[in-house]
Order: structure tokens, then sequence, then C-alpha cells
């Protein structure tokens, strides 16, 4: 199909500008059109004989110009010329995690290397060290990524999951024979890393569904394929397990494959206690084999007694029981939060105008928004100085004025190493909510970080601790504190403590947030953003905060305008 062959074409057009250190836009704008072919379900040449190129998204006048060259001459000049002077299999290099573009082009240019294997053999021997600022360092690091590219076990974050797996469930239903889908796993049961994404159909035409996902452009290796199932590594390096089940079975199999594996043995102890036996495939009567359930989750949780589980609580961390008990928590939903107390602006390292960020807070239906822009220490941040804190009031002040949603003046003020605060007092007094981040000296021990933290939450001005273990996924660990005496000090003194929602913090994780929560202690979901499309990344923290058990009445920003403001003039 001509979609498919040119969506090819086009991904390696972007990786190909990626190697040339074209700017991320152009870069973003071939994959964008990417995905558009791959999603389309008319051929193209029929959209363009049509004179209906254009009207796709992501297909502009540059673009829509290669894909006519393509369907007149069946070649790309400009994509011919990219990948001159460079070695057939080069941008498979580029899998390997930490490696950018840049440095294999390099590497290629003064060491030839132009395979995984010669990459491998070149950390080893440490030749390549100073090619590129390649240090020691730098090979063992490599070294280890090609070992899990290898093994191709690497986790992901869960936003990049979402992303490959709904544009993978796209694509499949943009090509005939999908009746239902659903992702499973662990991605329906949010976690913050995924192994794989597990997708389940029931379709008229199981081969075809199976055919579409092995030739789909944006899947790199086929690693398994049958009848009714197909394995795949998506070029991103994640996995997709693709299985067709028959529509009498979905729920079971739904059921089944989100998992997790410990839920799945709990509640198969409790179907062999009933006489039944519960499988993939269904809930069975262990003495006649006549089926009990399986077309519906619901059905299935039902035949053993339960009402149906939301998939964030399937950890077994106490669900089964509770559900058995009937007393699952009503779990907080995104559209119950009236606000995002944890944001930034260009006044310190935000991206946008103060007024840019009120906007898109007021388009999201939000009664308030915060702006808590980075205090005076943290001058890698362009921390604010009292006086630019002080302008910037005069700011809010003018854009308030034309909007209704209530702009919450604040700050995200350091905690000093000591555990003061970079304002002082009579400057946080004037501030609606002050939000309190450790963002230096991470390496303190554990009882000099503890007692910093909770010396800051003693300070009367201070209302939410803002990412209380400062951990970085997959760069930089959490510091060493105790967060129970932080907990304890937070409830002693009233305060919150965040569940940042920036996909790369994620703090307070699950475990944590519901120990905060089982201490007494209101929670904030916050998104921290610094651009503002990480607004919508509330849904991670809501997921976080689902994950947790909480419900609406544990976290701070449900509330009213008029209550978090009562709560933060308390004592
Ligand atoms: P991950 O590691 O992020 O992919 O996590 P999951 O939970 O998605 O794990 P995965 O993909 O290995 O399997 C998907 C689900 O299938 C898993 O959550 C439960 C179910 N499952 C897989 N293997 C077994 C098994 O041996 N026993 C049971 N009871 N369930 C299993
Ligand atoms: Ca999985
Ligand atoms: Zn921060």
């Amino acid at each position: 199909m001509t979609n498919f062959e040119l969506a090819r074409l086009f991904y390696e057009m972007a990786s190909l500008l990626e190697v040339r250190d074209e700017s991320r836009f152009r870069i973003r704008a071939w994959q964008r059109a990417a995905q558009t072919l791959e999603t389309l379900s008319e051929d193209v040449a029929a959209v363009a004989a049509r004179g209906g190129l254009r009207a796709l998204p992501g297909i502009g006048k540059e673009i829509g110009a290669r894909i006519e060259e393509y369907l007149t001459t069946g070649r790309i000049e400009l994509l011919e010329r990219l990948r001159e002077n460079l070695p057939p299999d080069f941008l498979s290099l580029l899998e390997v995690r930490g490696l950018g573009p840049r440095t294999a082009r390099a590497l290629w240019e003064v060491a030839g290397i132009d395979t995984i294997e010669r990459l491998e053999a070149a950390c080893r021997s440490g030749q390549i060290i100073g090619v590129a600022g390649i240090q020691k360092k730098t090979c063992e690091n490599l070294l280890k990524a090609i070992a899990q590219h290898r093994a191709g076990r690497a986790r992901a974050l869960l936003p990049a999951a979402r992303e490959v797996a709904r544009q993978v469930a796209l694509a499949l239903s943009a090509h005939g024979g999908v009746e239902r889908l659903e992702i499973a796993g662990s991605l329906r049961r949010m976690r913050e890393t995924v192994k794989d994404i597990d997708i389940l159909v029931t379709s008229t035409a199981p081969a075809r569904v199976i055919e579409t996902l092995v030739s789909l452009p944006s899947v790199a290796e086929v690693t398994a394929r049958g009848e009714t199932k197909a394995s795949v590594r998506h070029q991103d390096g994640l996995a997709v397990d693709l299985r067709v089940v028959a529509p009498e079975a979905f729920g079971a199999a739904l059921q089944y494959f989100t998992g997790s594996k410990a839920h799945n043995v709990r509640l198969r102890e409790m179907a062999v206690r009933r006489g039944l036996k519960i499988s993939e495939y269904g809930v069975f009567d262990e003495a006649t084999g006549a089926r009990v359930a399986g077309e519906t989750e619901e059905d299935v949780y039902a035949a053993v007694g339960l009402p149906w589980i939301p998939p964030e609580l399937r950890e077994d961390g106490g669900e089964i029981d509770a559900a058995r008990e009937g007393r699952l928590p009503a779990l907080v939903e995104r559209a119950q939060l009236r606000g995002d107390l944890h944001d930034h602006t260009e006044w310190s390292d935000g991206h946008h105008p103060l007024e840019r960020l009120v906007e898109a807070a007021e388009a999201r239906g939000y009664e308030y928004v915060i702006v808590s822009d980075h205090s005076r220490s943290l001058t890698i941040a362009q921390g604010l100085s009292v006086e630019r804190l002080r302008q910037q009031r005069a700011e809010i002040r003018a854009v308030q004025a034309r909007h209704a949603i209530r702009i919450l003046a604040g700050s995200e003020c350091d905690i000093l190493e000591d555990g003061r605060l970079d304002f002082p007092d009579e400057v946080l007094a004037e501030l609606d909510v002050v939000v309190a981040s450790v963002h230096s000296r991470f390496k303190q021990d554990r009882a000099t970080m503890t007692a910093r933290i909770v010396r800051a939450l003693e300070s009367p001005h201070v209302d939410i601790l803002g990412h209380p273990t400062g951990r970085r996924l997959g760069s930089r660990e959490p510091y060493d504190v105790d967060l129970d005496a932080v907990f304890a000090a937070a409830r002693a003194h009233g305060k919150a403590v965040e569940i940042n929602a920036s996909p790369e913090r994620l703090d307070l994780n699950d475990v944590h947030a519901r120990r905060a929560a089982e201490a007494g202690v209101p929670l904030s979901i916050s998104t921290d953003t610094h651009y503002l499309s990480e607004l919508d990344n509330v849904d991670l923290g809501v997921a976080v905060a689902r994950r947790a058990w909480l419900g609406p009445a544990q976290i701070l920003n449900t509330r009213s305008l008029d209550d978090l403001l009562a709560w933060t003039r308390r004592g």
C-alpha cells in the first residue's frame, strides 16, 4: 500500500533530519505526516487525485509536494540526498538509548562506526574515547544501553507508552477488521513505567488485523506472528503484543491481560473456592465445564462475588478484600480538580507569558490557577528577587482584571540547605499560596535532609511541599529522606504535600501518596507546568492519586476557591 511505503520513507526522513541536526520542529513535522499516512484508510494516491492532500492533518505545502513527487516519480530526491554519505545500517545505531544522532554521526565520520556490533567493540576497547566528547563513563553507559537494547527490556515512561499505544490503536482501527479494541496491561493500570503494550481486539477478520500490525511502517521488527496473536517491536523500542479474542471472552481476556499478575492470582484463588475456573477465556464451572461469565469484566468479577475493580487498584494491595467488603474507594477524577497549584511562567524558567498560562488554565475550566515561579536562590532557573516577585504581583493584578479565573499569587520557594526559606517571612506573608521545594544539596544525609524539610514545614507561610523526594525517573534517585517523619510534620503543621504530575517526576509516587494520605495529610495534584501543554499532564497525577486509593476529599485542589483560601489562612 502506497500509504505505508510513504510513511516508512517519512519516518526515515525524520531520523535523517535529526542526524543532520535539523530543527525539532521540522523533524516533528515529518513524523506527524508519517503518522497521518499510517492511519489513513483512503489510498493516498486517491486523495492526491481529488486534490485533498493539504486537507490531511500535518500535510502542508512542502510535505504535500514530496508526496506528489513520490506518486509521480517513485522517489523523493531530498531523502536520497539525506542518505548520501551515510552507511546503509546507520539508523539502527540510533536505537541505542543515550546515543544521540549527532554523536552517532561523528562516530561514523571519525571512527567508521556503522553498526551496533562495531559500536560495542569500540566501547570495549575504548578507542572512541575523545571522539565527540565521549569519555570512559560514556562508553560504560553505552555498553549498558546496548545490552538493554538486545534484551529489549527497557521500561518506557507512561506518557511515551500511551502515545505509542494510541498511534497503533488508531492505525489498526483505520485499516479494517477491528470491532472492539482495548489497551490492557500495566498501561491500563497506569503504572509509571511500562515494559510492553498489550492490545486486545475482537475482529471479524483476524488475519487482516494481524497483517496490518506486522506491516505498520512504525514497526521496526516482528518478533512473533500467529493466527490470532502477534508481537512486534515499535520503532521507539517498545514491544507491542496484539491478541484477537472471541467476543464472548473479551471481558475475561481484558481482565486477565490487565493484570496485575498478583491481582489475578488472588482472583483465581477466590474462584477456586467457589468451584470456578477463571482464565483468559472465561469463567467456567469446574464440575460441568459450563461457561459462567466472560463477555464483560463486570460479569467476570460478579461471578466470583465482587464488584468491578478500577484497573489502577489491581495491584494486590488489599483491593480484593475491600471489594468483597464493599469498601472500595470512590477514586478522584480529573473533572473534580478545580485548579493547578504549581506552575511557572517566563518570569522564571517557564516558556510562556503569565497571561497565556492564565488563559490556558481558564480554557480547561479551572476555577483558580497559581503563578509559582522560582525563588531568588535558584539562579539557574532565573529565580525571582523580592523586587521581581513584587513586580510580578502588579502583572497578576492587571491580568486578573481581564479574567474570571482566580490567579493565586504564589512562589515555588526554595528550601535552603538548613531548612530556612529563600524569602523572608514578611515577603511570604504577601502570597496566597507557597509551595516549598528542595532544589539543591540533594546528597545530604537522611537526618540532615529530613530535619531540613521538617523545619521548612514549620514555617507558618508554607502551604505545600513540592515534589517531596526530588526524583527524576531514569535520571536522578530520590534524595534520602524519612518520609514518615515528613508526613508527620505536615500533619502536625497542617500542610499539604504534592503529587507532581510531571512525567519525569511523578513525585510523590503511588505508594508514598497512599502513606501520606493515611497519615492524614492532604495532597495537591499539580503539573509544575513550564510549557503550556504540560497542564494536561494532570492526568498522570490523577493516575498516581487513583493508584494511591485517593478520593476527592483527600485532594487539596478539588476544593472550591473559598475553601482553599480558608485552608491557606488556617491557624
Ligand atoms: P509490564 O511489565 O509493564 O508489561 O506489566 P504488565 O502487567 O502489563 O505485564 P505483562 O505485559 O507481562 O502481562 C500482562 C498481563 O497479563 C499481566 O498484568 C497479567 C497477565 N499475565 C501475564 N502472565 C501471567 C501469568 O503467568 N499468570 C497470570 N495470572 N497472569 C498473567
Ligand atoms: Ca505489558
Ligand atoms: Zn521544583
